[in-house]
């Protein structure tokens, strides 16, 4: 990167994880144009671009004309792709939405990226599309038994980019994202990511719940760590194709988790139990070996630092 003429354009760029991908751009001097209908997507989370003229928001549903809202904007080198239906539990109550939101919408995508002539496409996808596999780590090709729709449409939509991508002659990488965390992320619904829950909670002074015994482990990966996965997909050549992990190789349990929580927000809150949440994964690691090779990507940050910015970020 590092060419200021070059466009990329990022679905979901006023999300959590894309405006970390829009941050990471424009830092790198790329022009972007910011695709978002503002459901999850907040404009403040854009803010410290507010004056840069080399970001636009266009603001529009992927399952609307959304080409005709970026008729005569300019052509797109990429399009990184991380507008999405992003609850587990909301897929189980309306897959159709699910459907419609994550495949359907990515295969508009597609095409629309084929007749535009963008060279690459980059999925988010999602390690929900293992579902609770029998060995750990995980690696790339144990992905036959998604838990959920939404572990069903993400898959899905990979094997559309799959084949769809060298028919429309568009090259596609997808990137199994596992539990992003950092600044941005909402603890607003009872379906945030559990760092964002737990710090909003232990900041108020108020209990942590965990949900089962607490020995279910996760691999949580920083952000920023997953917004340079999405540079890297988007700038490495010769990875069509590429279907790869992006998780930090380190498993954590959540009684760990929220320990560690409690210690770094001066341990005033209780850490209570729940029943385990129904169709909880209980294992989740990420083999992270092909990102890489393919990319030259690992995760950088560790665990407790990333928790720190977390925390400076709310605090
Ligand atoms: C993550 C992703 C999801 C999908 C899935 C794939 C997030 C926010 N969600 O779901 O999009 O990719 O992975 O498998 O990253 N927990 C508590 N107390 C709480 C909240 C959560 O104990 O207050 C537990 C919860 O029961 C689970 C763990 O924390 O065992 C992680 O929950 P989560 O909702 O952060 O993420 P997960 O792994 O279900």
């Amino acid at each position: 990167m590092g060419d200021g003429s070059r466009v990329v354009l990022v679905t979901g760029g006023a999300g959590f994880i894309g405006s970390h991908v829009v941050d990471l751009l424009l830092a790198r001097g790329c022009r972007v144009i910011v695709v978002d209908d503002l459901g999850h997507g907040r404009r403040e989370n854009l803010v410290a671009h507010q004056d840069d003229p080399r970001l636009q928001l266009v603001v529009v549903d992927l399952r609307d004309d959304f080409a005709a809202a970026l008729a005569g904007l300019p052509r797109p080198d990429a399009v990184l792709h991380l507008a999405a239906q992003v609850s587990v539990p909301r897929s189980l109550r309306d897959p159709v939405v699910d459907l419609d939101i994550n495949l359907r919408a990515t295969v508009r995508l597609l095409q629309w990226a084929a007749a535009a002539g963008v060279r690459r496409l980059v999925l988010a996808s999602s390690a929900a599309v293992y579902g609770d596999p029998a060995r750990m780590p995980v690696s790339e090709d144990m992905c036959d038994r998604p838990a959920a729709p939404y572990g069903a449409s993400k898959r899905a939509a990979e094997l559309y980019l799959a084949c769809l991508g060298p028919a429309l002659g568009v090259e596609t990488v997808a990137l199994r994202l596992f539990n992003v965390y950092g600044p941005r992320q909402d603890p607003g619904s009872p379906y945030s990511g559990v760092v964002s829950l737990f710090m909003a909670r232990a900041l108020g002074g108020e209990p942590l719940t965990v949900q089962g015994d607490g020995a279910q482990t996760r691999d949580f990966v920083y952000v920023g760590d997953v917004a340079r996965a999405f540079a890297a997909a988007m700038d490495t050549p010769g990875v069509d194709g590429l279907i790869a992990n992006i998780g930090s190789e380190r498993a954590t349990t959540i009684a760990e988790l929220a320990a560690a929580i409690v210690a770094a927000t001066g341990g005033r809150s209780p850490i209570v139990h729940a029943p385990a949440r129904a169709g909880d994964i209980v294992r989740s690691l990420a083999d992270a070996s092909r990102a890489r090779v393919a990319l030259g990507w690992h995760a950088e940050l560790s665990l407790a630092e990333g928790l720190a910015r977390t925390l400076a970020w709310l605090g």
